[in-house]
């Protein structure tokens, strides 16, 4: 039995006590890992909010997921596919530290660099957590590749903030990304930024670093399954790797009330799960972030099911590039 460092077991599991014969759930499913068996899809919750800028209760929705997966089938209808046969398993929680908010973060970069080292061909599904969390752990996914990575990301900002304002929280992790090194501009994908959420300078800095933004009005009226494609080539453009990063304020808040940093006129529900379940079958997207839902704002878990839908709609899509 492999432990790894600085990942803890699932803090809770929730299990249902009766069961339909004809039925699975995602609890049947998604079950914590023994540290033995061969595992293909990891679930890793990383339960950090204390760096987002607005209040948010975000670091518990690892388990807010978890209490909902009893309650969810792992039928995908639309696409006449199971999740059943994907091999999937709940690895836990990267350990987090009360006080010292740069150390949860380096525990995050060790904690998922000491996971990819034991799994190597682990495809992990991290569920923050604020949006901070995807900087060290995009950090730690590009390690895995010999090449350049890719980033495309679901948001109504754009989350290339300075540095000296805040220090890294859930406004900078897309500037982190660009300074460090880790993800060149014309490699990094926006999709659904939105009006009266960003400024004109940021507009600008994201434009002179050759990001490319795709406003939540143009998915609108351009579609979402075009935009997604142009994103899949610019982000694969000379890249080994394409990472993706959800943060769920991209929807509209109608759709989406338990996000700290709400906007309207977002996109829709189906727009975000169609556009993952077509990156999920790229072959070159091999991680996935889901962040800043706070399931202490939520309406009786409506943005934490819609997240978990997201979740579950893109390995779909990678359910997919298997068969
Ligand atoms: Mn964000």
């Amino acid at each position: 039995m492999q432990h790894i460092k600085l990942l803890n077991p699932p803090e809770v599991i929730f299990r249902a006590n009766w069961r339909d014969r004809y039925e699975t759930k995602v609890s049947q499913w998604l079950i914590p890992w023994d540290g033995k068996e061969a595992v293909d899809i990891g679930f890793i919750g990383v339960p950090l909010s204390k760096t987002s800028i607005s209040v948010s209760g975000a670091s518990l929705t690892p388990n807010a997921f978890r209490e909902l997966f009893p309650k969810i089938t792992t039928y995908n209808m639309d696409a006449d596919i199971d999740l059943q046969e994907l091999r999937a398993r709940d690895l836990g929680d990267i350990e987090m530290h009360v006080t010292d908010l740069p150390r949860c973060h380096a525990n995050i970069e060790q904690g998922l660099t000491n996971l990819f080292q034991a799994l190597p061909n682990l495809f992990p599904v991290i569920a923050g957590g604020d949006h901070s969390i995807t900087y060290p752990a995009v950090k730690a996914f590009k390690r895995r590749f010999a090449g350049k990575v890719g980033l495309i990301q679901f948001d109504s900002h754009m989350d290339v903030r300075n540095l000296l304002d805040g220090g890294p929280s859930n406004g900078t992790p897309v500037r982190s990304l660009l300074e460090s090194g880790t993800v060149e501009g014309r490699h990094i994908v926006q999709i659904g930024i939105h009006s009266f959420a960003n400024s004109k300078f940021y507009r600008e800095y994201a434009a002179a670093q050759g990001i490319t933004q795709f406003t939540a009005r143009q998915v609108a009226r351009e579609g979402i399954d075009r935009l997604a494609e142009r994103a899949m080539q610019i982000a694969g453009d000379g890249t080994e790797a394409i990472y993706v990063t959800v943060d769920m304020d991209v929807l509209d808040q109608a759709y989406a009330p338990g996000v700290p940093a709400m906007a309207a006129a977002g996109m829709t529900s189906w727009q975000l799960l169609d556009a993952l379940f077509q990156l999920g079958t790229d072959s070159k997207v091999r991680g996935l972030d889901i962040v800043c839902v706070d399931p202490l704002q939520d309406y009786r878990r409506a943005t934490v099911r819609t997240a978990l839908y997201a979740m579950l709609t893109f390995l779909t899509g990678y359910r997919k590039r298997d068969a």
